[in-house]
């Protein structure tokens, strides 16, 4: 386009800008005018609904600017609490091995006096190739298929500020397959006094979770932008931006770095031929050293606090689902026992043909162990009230109990050489692993008795007759009146 025709339409811009400009003043005018011939009244009237609307829209724009509080750091529960949980599982024979170790590693990087980093991040961008340049005489492994570093490892030199350090290179991150791995680099990461969060571009979803993970932690974290090589100086700060924008402000810095990588390039020989050569580019870290300087100037035994609480907050997480898994065990053992009892009393006590009556004391009985095992208080009351209700459902649904009852007799005939008694037997063997089953799966839930909760699940189960549970009663059933 010439540069008088660009001259007329700008000209022709500002000439229409003008005309809308003074247009709107004319109205404005004519508005203001026409305002100030109302009756007094009317102008008070519209004047305060016009302040109202000013108002809402100024408290609208404020409340949308406002300056966004950083999260709070996570607060891990404190060790003595957690070591006599770690005890705790100890002595019901859980595996808790993993757990002390960890205690133990804690200990061992406090007494070192090293300053820890993880490097971290999904495959392929680049930790490996990141750490051989940071750690002068390190080789981590580095390829180009993701998934290349597999296990933990770990690099000692000296930090840009000349203290000891060592430096973590682990299993990236959104692997196919690669929970186990992604759990070990959580958790390295999780002991590391800071983490470099690693990426080769824009940032996903998953990684913006990632790091957000990491600031919830509070402890010193940069985000690396590697690979800068494949990007023009322009590319590079839209991408920083974008960055900065989408990171909401979780890590301390950005920095755009090149590890290394090949290059590849024609060479031009002095008889006039060509060749085309591959190398290793030299590694350009850009300002990734002043930045560790600063974050890593507080020293380990200042950054100790922060890395001890966010070792505490993972090892809460793997002791809590530890003692899920073993009250899960041990409600089945719990449900297991009453409902033999349960199988022995109503050979005892019921008459065939009279109605199915849930054993109150037992079933009171059952949800008092229960509940002590989720460490849920429940009143006499709460306990009273809930039998009620299944009692309720149970009268409704007594015939569906007793068809599956009839259903298992004819299928698992061994159980019909028990004698008189046995359709009832297993009935109640159904009731109990029900009532029992239905509120472990509550009270592990909600961590509270909730009895509209319990009796829904309750009603499902009754109904439940999947080919392996009904087998897992009648070989209750059988055991327990064999062992009468
Ligand atoms: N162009 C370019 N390629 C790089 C750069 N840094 C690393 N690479 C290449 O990226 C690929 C992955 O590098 P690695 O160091 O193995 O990446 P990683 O993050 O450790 O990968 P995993 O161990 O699989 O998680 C390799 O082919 C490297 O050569 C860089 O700065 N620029
Ligand atoms: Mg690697």
């Amino acid at each position: 386009m010439s540069r008088r025709l660009r001259l007329l339409i700008a000209a022709i811009g500002i000439a229409a800008l003008a005309w809308l400009l003074f247009a709107a003043l004319e109205r404005a005018l004519s508005l203001a005018q026409r305002f100030m011939s109302l009756p007094e009244g009317v102008r008070w009237l519209i004047g305060g609904l016009l302040a109202v609307i000013v108002a809402l829209g100024a408290a609208a724009a404020v409340w949308l600017l406002r300056p966004r509080k950083p999260r709070a750091p996570i607060v891990a529960p404190d060790r003595a609490s957690l070591e006599s949980r770690i005890a705790a599982l100890r002595e019901s024979d859980a595996d808790v091995e993993e757990l002390r170790s960890e205690l133990g590693e804690l200990d061992h990087r406090r007494a070192s006096g090293s300053i820890y980093l993880a490097v971290f991040g999904e495959i392929s961008t680049g930790k490996s190739k990141l750490i051989a340049a940071l750690v002068p005489g390190s080789t981590p492994m580095s390829d180009v298929r993701g998934g290349t570093t597999r296990e933990v490892a770990h690099y000692e030199g000296d930090a840009p500020s000349g203290e000891h350090w060592t430096v973590a290179d682990v299993p990236g991150s959104a692997e196919a397959d690669g929970d186990e791995r992604e759990r070990m680099a959580r958790d390295e990461a999780l002991r590391a006094h800071a983490v470099l969060y690693v990426c080769a571009g824009d940032i996903t979803r998953t990684q913006a979770g990632e790091l957000r993970w990491l600031g919830d932690f509070g402890k010193p974290l940069l985000l690396v932008v590697n690979k800068a090589d494949q990007w023009t100086e322009s590319e590079r700060e839209q991408l920083i931006a974008r960055l900065r924008e989408r990171s909401e402000g979780i890590p301390d810095a950005i920095i755009a770095v090149s590890a290394g990588g090949e290059e590849s390039f024609t060479r031009h020989l002095a008889d006039g031929s060509s060749e085309d050569v591959r190398r290793t580019r030299r590694a350009d870290l850009g300002a990734l050293p002043d930045a560790l300087r600063r974050i890593l100037a507080p020293g380990a035994a200042a950054l100790e606090g922060q890395r001890e609480n966010a070792v505490l907050a993972g090892l809460h997480e793997r002791t809590s689902e530890k003692e899920a898994t073993w009250r899960a065990v041990e409600a089945e053992r719990i449900v297991r026992r009453y409902a033999r009892r349960a199988i022995v009393g109503a050979m005892a006590a019921v008459a065939p043909g009279t109605d199915l009556v849930i054993q109150g004391a037992l079933a009171a009985g059952l949800v008092r162990a229960l509940a002590a095992l989720y460490g849920v208080r429940v009143t006499d009351v709460e306990i009273e009230s809930l039998l009620r209700q299944a009692r309720l459902t149970l009268r409704t649904g007594t015939s569906v109990v007793l068809a599956v009852a009839g259903n298992a007799l004819k299928a698992f005939p061994g159980l019909g050489t028990l004698g008189g008694g046995v359709l009832h037997a297993f009935a109640y063997a159904l009731i109990f692993d029900s009532l029992g089953r239905a509120l472990a799966a509550s009270l592990a839930e909600r961590q509270s008795l909730d009895q509209a909760d319990a009796g829904a699940r309750m009603r499902d189960l009754l109904g439940d007759t999947g080919a392996s549970r009904l087998r897992r009663l009648a070989d209750l059933t059988g055991e327990a009146l064999r062992d009468r």
